[in-house]
């Protein structure tokens, strides 16, 4: 008789077959152990439906410091029960990603730049699939520059794009380069913006997002240590980006979409514009005004997920 192949969950097929709705790879279930390395979790470590099956939200952002502050926040606005204090970090023992879990709330860290949040979502959504959760909603709360925006304008993004402005990711495999397109949910996108309208003096747009590999010459700085171009070249670029939909400029959105795509997940990428593009490349708005801004991202997602888990009406 053939062995039944039991996945690193001890699951039979007919268990687990159903589940596949996230995860896009069949070498998984031949794995007796999957080992999350850059969270420091593992399906034979940790009871992974028992911590996480009950999520509902995933929140992902580049900074450590602000998605604990996030996860605080949601836990006051969702008014859970205990102290905020009390909130630790799952991934405490790598220092790579900080991972808060708040009631159905993940808020988890992914630091800069493409490869670092592939890593990051790679694990994630294995961990999503170990941990048997379903109707996942996905959102990227960031920081970005703006392109004929006024500073502090969120920017719910519509397609991200590359820098050529095309809705797609390339991904070299295998030394091969694959393109996935980088469409987000459209629906939580109009959901979203029609939250915002709720919210008071809460400037928000839906425009195209471009994601770079640089936060300097990438995105046509002209205050690098490097710059090869004049000012008129540099704004050259950024009026052609805002002629293709671009209202602002990141560096995670394309494989965030890609990714989400690929792998069924609903999500969204909502960043707030910390300078005009037309006016300057410094950052040089005082610290309390950032910290102001960077917390607009965070009250919308949470006005979302409060409107929808029927918390407000
Ligand atoms: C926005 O801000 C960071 C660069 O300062 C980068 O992670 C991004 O996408
Ligand atoms: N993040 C970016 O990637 N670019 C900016 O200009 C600001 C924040």
């Amino acid at each position: 008789m053939a062995p039944i192949l039991l996945n690193c969950m001890g699951q039979e097929p007919s268990e687990y077959i159903e589940q596949e709705q996230y995860v896009k790879n069949p070498h998984l279930d031949t794995m007796e152990e999957d080992i999350l390395y850059h969270f420091n979790l593992s399906t034979k470590t940790h009871n992974l439906p028992a911590m996480f099956g009950d999520t509902k939200f995933v929140c992902v952002g580049g900074s450590p410091n602000r998605m604990r502050s996030f996860a605080q926040f949601i836990h006051q606005e969702l008014e859970l029960p205990g102290s905020v204090d009390n909130i630790r970090d799952i991934c405490e023992e790598t220092d790579r990603y900080s991972m808060y879990k708040v009631g159905p709330v993940l808020s988890i860290s992914h630091g800069m730049g493409v490869p670092s949040i592939s890593i990051m979502l790679h694990e994630l959504i294995k961990l999503l699939y170990h941990a048997r959760c379903r109707d996942v909603i996905l959102f990227r709360i960031g920081t970005s520059g703006g392109i004929g925006l006024a500073p502090g304008t969120v920017v719910i993004t519509d397609k991200a794009v590359d820098s050529f402005f095309r809705p797609q990711f390339e991904q070299v495999i295998l030394g091969k380069v694959i393109i996935r397109s980088t469409e987000l949910d459209e629906e939580v996108a109009r959901e979203l913006l029609q939250r915002s309208t709720e919210l008071p003096n809460f400037p928000t747009v839906i425009g195209n997002t471009m994601c770079t590999h640089d936060f300097y010459e990438g995105q046509g700085r002209l205050d690098g240590a490097l710059c090869s171009f004049s000012t008129e070249e540099k704004l050259d670029y950024l009026r052609k980006a805002h002629e293709a939909g671009v209202r602002n400029i990141e560096m995670e959105s394309t494989v965030f979409a890609a990714m989400s795509r690929v792998c069924n997940l609903k999500a969204a990428v909502i960043c707030v514009t910390l300078l005009n593009r037309f006016e300057g490349d410094q950052i040089s708005t005082p610290h309390d005004v950032l910290v102001e801004y960077q917390q607009r991202p965070q009250c919308l997602v949470a006005h979302f997920i409060k409107k929808r888990l029927g918390l407000i009406a």
